[in-house]
Order: C-alpha cells, then structure tokens, then sequence
C-alpha cells in the first residue's frame, strides 16, 4: 500500500473514549449559501416559467438541447429497448431483485397499510381509512452515483401501495443514458419518466409544468442541489427524507472471517468519501485480524482511493469492554445499516433498538440488503433512525379519520363537545353538537 492507512483505533475504556467517540459522531455538513440561493432562484424560475425554464437549466447544466420538455421524455417503448439491450444476467438479476423486493413490500402493506373500524357502545362507527398518493415524483441521481437498484427501492413501493401514477426524472449529463436505470425503471412499474435533473426536475415536479405532472410527494436521493430543493418545496409536496451519507457499524464477537468484515466495512466506505464504517468488537486481538485484511484487501479495491478517504476521515475500529457495551454504543450512534456479526445474533438484537436495517449472522453482507434481501435500502441516515424509519409502502400512503356518530352516541358526545366548546369561547362549535341533542335548552 502506499502509505500506511491512517484508520483510527477507540478503546471503551481508555481514559478519551468519550472526548473521541463525540468528534467521530458529529461532523459538519456546512451549509453552502452559494447553493442555497442558486436553488432558490431555480425553483422560482420553474415555478414561473415553466417548461421553458426546465428547458433552458437542462442545456446549462447537462449540455442537453431539447427543443421541448416532451422531448426529453422516455417513451415506454425507450425503457423497454433499454431492458432488451441489457445482457441476459443483467436482465434476470434485475427482475430477481424487483421480485423479492416486490413481495417484501406486499407483505409490508398487509401488515401496516389496511384500512381499520370498529363501532363503540353507542354504535358509532370510528376508524382509519388508508389511500394512497394518486402521483408521485421519484428522483434518480445520474451522476456519479446512477443506481439502478435505487430506482427500484423507490418505485417499487409506490407500485404496490397502489399510486396511480409514478413520475422519474433522471438528469442525462451530455444526453448519456444508463440503460440499467432505464431497464429498472421498466422493470419496477414507473408511469413516465423524463431526463430532467437538479433542482430544475423537484421544481418541476413540486410545481408541475405544461409538460410534466405536478406530484403529491417526491423521493429518492441526489446531490447537494437535490437535497436543498427537497427541503425548499416540503410543504407544497410530501418528501421522504434528506438522506445522508451511508452508514454501517458492524458488531462483531470475532467469529465471522476477518476478510469478511473488511469487506463489509468497504461496501459502504466506497460509496463516497464522507461514508462511515464503524466497527465495534470486545476482542482486540481479532481488531488487529480485521485491520490486517483492510490493509491487505484495500489496494485490490477499484475505488480504494475513496474507501481510504472514507475510513481515515470517518472510519473507526472500537475495543470494547463487552458485546453488551458494543450493543448500547450502536445505540447511541443509531446507524443506518447495523451488521451483527456474530454466532449469536439473536442473542443480541433484542438489545439493538435504533438502526435503519439489522442484518443477522456472519452470512447477512449489508450488500445483499442493498440489492436483492426483499426491504427498502432507503434507510435513515445520520442518527435519524432514533426517530425515522426505512421507506417503505406507509410512505406512498395516507390516512383519513373516519366518524360516523349515531344518534345514540350524538348524545353523550354533545353535552362533552358543549361543555368544551363553551369553555374555549366558540357557541357555534357548542351549539352545533346541542342541536343534535334530543333534549336540548337552546
Ligand atoms: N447502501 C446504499 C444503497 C446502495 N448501495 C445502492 C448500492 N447501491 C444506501 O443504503
Ligand atoms: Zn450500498
């Protein structure tokens, strides 16, 4: 290697831990104003005008010269020619993928998407009623990072919560089109799509333009311009999330291979400079294994040079004085992707309580998650996941109270609604639930 890998080493209970483990935790995304403000002026741009606007960010940042939005529109006969092209393995990975993607999902909805009742003493019928979106906007990024298993994380979804429309903007820097995101597109069931980028494609989206559909929510990943566009039009449109850099921790008790977790601890790290890889073990000596074969696996790797970025800027290896202690320091940092590495993973879960996805035993690679397992590789970043949770099928849904009052129940419920209404100063409210009262003094 050609310089010794600068990877650092906590131990739980050296007498620093605290002071180390906080300057590993929080770590500044600076806000660009520079950003802030073009994006601000981009939105109000399509906000105005529209196509022409979309038409004329699309030639500045993507060199793409369309004479009109509809022609920077794929057809399905596009996609399709994209998922043909495609080699046979490619074609059979994708549909397996979406496949078990898909069935996750079905099952995700039957258990948390239905529709809910019951009727009380009264007979008054009260309950939920679940609906999904009618449109939703799906971002794809295009640039460095065009996945096509992330449009089908976000697609597929969709589809099966029952959107009636789902609409993709994808940027083409210099016309040049990913046939495997357009494939996945086709595959995962998306209505239209456009190659429209940046800020330009969530305003249009936000604010729908002559050519493409406003949407009720917009999600998928992308860019600094992307994520700043996203939190600019929340409120006008639902969001997923502000989707932050990958995360893994890995708990391990040194049972899995240590080429293994080297592995495991890359699979994140090349994703981008600023990932973080994070392991955590009670047994120092098998830290030292894992280091030897980061060392030894990290020239073999195409982008060692931002895995190397990656685990020198935000990577740590954690001595700690237990797995029970490696259980509660996974907790405190609530990672997206958390592996438990162990012989025993059941032994453990039960005391992991924040993370986006827990992925079991030695065999369970973050990877497979990422890819093909069946759930949602959209998963809350940065410590969110104390509070938020993967998208998934409750994400393209929403739901309506449902009140049917009998006249029984109209009763009993008026004199309470009265009694409140009259205390907070508003007779209409009170008198509304009175007039339903068989025996009222008006
Ligand atoms: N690990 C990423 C998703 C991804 N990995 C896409 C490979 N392709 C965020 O969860
Ligand atoms: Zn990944």
């Amino acid at each position: 290697m050609s310089s010794p890998l600068n990877l650092r080493q906590l131990d739980t209970s050296s007498a620093d831990f605290e002071a180390e483990f906080q300057r590993l935790r929080h770590w500044s995304a600076e806000e660009d104003h520079a950003i802030e403000e073009r994006v601000a002026s981009i939105l109000a741009d399509v906000k105005n005008r529209g196509d022409a606007a979309v038409l004329e960010y699309t030639a500045r940042f993507d060199g793409v010269n369309a004479a009109s939005v509809a022609e920077l529109e794929l057809t399905r006969e596009e996609l399709k020619a994209a998922f043909d092209a495609i080699t046979p393995a490619q074609r059979h990975a994708l549909e397996a993928a979406a496949q078990r993607v898909r069935s996750y999902h079905e099952r995700q909805l039957a258990a948390s998407g239905q529709s809910w009742s019951y009727r009380d003493e009264d007979g008054t019928l009260l309950g939920q009623k679940v609906t999904p979106l009618d449109r939703v906007g799906i971002y794809v990024p295009g640039g460095k990072a065009a996945y096509p298993s992330s449009v089908l994380m976000n697609a597929i979804p969709a589809h099966v919560a029952g959107v009636g429309e789902i609409i993709m903007v994808v940027p083409t820097p210099r016309g040049e089109k990913n046939a495997l995101v357009l494939a996945a597109a086709y595959v995962a069931g998306v209505s239209r799509a456009f190659t429209v980028g940046g800020a330009q494609a969530v305003g249009a989206l936000a604010y729908g333009t002559a050519t493409v559909p406003g949407v009720d929510k917009i999600t998928g990943p992308g860019n600094a311009y992307v994520a700043s566009a996203k939190r600019r039009v929340f409120g006008q449109v639902g969001i997923d999330m502000i989707a932050g850099p990958s995360e893994i921790l890995v708990l391990a008790d040194g049972t899995t291979p240590p080429d293994w977790v080297a592995m495991d601890l890359f699979s994140q790290a090349e994703h981008d400079e600023l990932a973080q890889s994070i392991l955590l073990c009670p047994d120092a000596g098998y830290i030292a294994q894992v280091r030897a074969s980061i060392e030894r696996l990290l020239p073999t790797m195409p982008r060692a040079a931002v895995i190397r970025a990656s685990l020198e800027g935000r990577g740590a290896l954690i001595v700690t004085r237990s797995m029970e202690e490696a259980c509660d320091i996974s907790n405190r940092i609530a990672p997206e992707h958390l592996e438990v590495s162990s012989a025993e993973p059941h032994r453990w879960e039960p005391l992991l309580k924040h993370a986006g996805a827990i992925f079991l035993g030695a065999y369970t690679s973050e990877s497979l998650g990422d890819y093909c397992a069946g759930p949602n590789h959209v998963l809350p970043t940065s410590g969110t996941a104390r509070f938020s949770s993967p998208l998934g099928t409750y994400d393209f849904q929403k739901r309506s109270s449902l009140i049917e009052v009998s006249e029984a129940g109209a009763q009993v419920l008026g004199v309470i609604a009265a009694e409140l209404a009259y205390g907070e100063g508003l007779q209409g409210h009170a008198q509304a639930a009175e007039l339903r009262l068989r025996r009222r003094e008006l």
